[in-house]
């Protein structure tokens, strides 16, 4: 009977939350040509992501199980935004075997060879950029920014994106873009309504 109330007050309470927190609009505008060989160069927009630092995280997030698989000689995306802590499964998907190896620092790993309807996986435990490699298809790359929150966003073709209903308070916005120098700037989130930011990205230094 006590758990029966409590789980109506719970419902209850719930749904008499008003509006929740403030949204982030962004526009990034258009910034330097990814370098030639890169594989986004034919892409509209280099890759690109954008979180917030600081806000407590969402009661309602749970971890995912992300996907980049080798298909037809590529990695399939090749590119990704994942949370710490996630896990990243690597299946083999094509009719030839690959390799998938990583020095980045973020996590370094070696999954040895393995042939089609294989899949490996690793946790994805610190946050940074991860450059996968196959040591048997020297064109094979794929990259993945693991973001410290899932208080993120990628931006579109154009540059926009939009992190909603956060909490209102003082944040640090972060933006890597492919090509670009980091991104950090302190910002103001409201109880309600939008806070715009346009953000203008220097090239990477060479
Ligand atoms: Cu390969």
């Amino acid at each position: 009977m006590r758990k029966f109330f409590f789980r109506k007050c719970l419902v209850i309470c719930v749904a008499a939350l008003p509006a929740f927190g403030g949204d982030l609009v962004g526009k990034i505008e258009a910034g330097p040509v990814p370098p030639e060989g890169s594989p986004s160069k034919d892409a509209p927009s280099p890759p690109a992501v954008a979180w917030i630092e600081g806000v407590p995280e969402k009661p309602s997030f749970s971890m995912r199980t992300l996907t980049i698989s080798q298909r037809g000689a590529q990695f399939d995306p090749q590119f990704l935004v994942a949370v710490v802590g996630e896990t990243l499964a690597m299946p083999n998907d094509d009719n030839i075997a690959h390799n998938v190896f990583s020095y980045s620092e973020a996590k370094q790993f070696n999954l040895g060879v393995y042939p089609k309807g294989e899949s490996k996986s690793v946790v994805l435990d610190k946050p940074g950029k991860l450059d996968m490699f196959c040591s048997i298809h020297r064109h094979m790359h794929a990259t993945v920014i693991i973001v410290p929150t899932s208080w993120y966003a990628e931006p579109d073709a154009e540059g926009n994106f939009a992190v909603r209903e956060i909490p209102a308070g003082s944040y640090t916005l972060k933006i890597w873009r492919e090509g670009s120098k980091d991104f950090a700037k302190e910002i103001s989130i409201p109880a309600e309504g939008e806070a715009h930011e346009a953000i203008k990205l220097e090239p990477a230094a060479e």
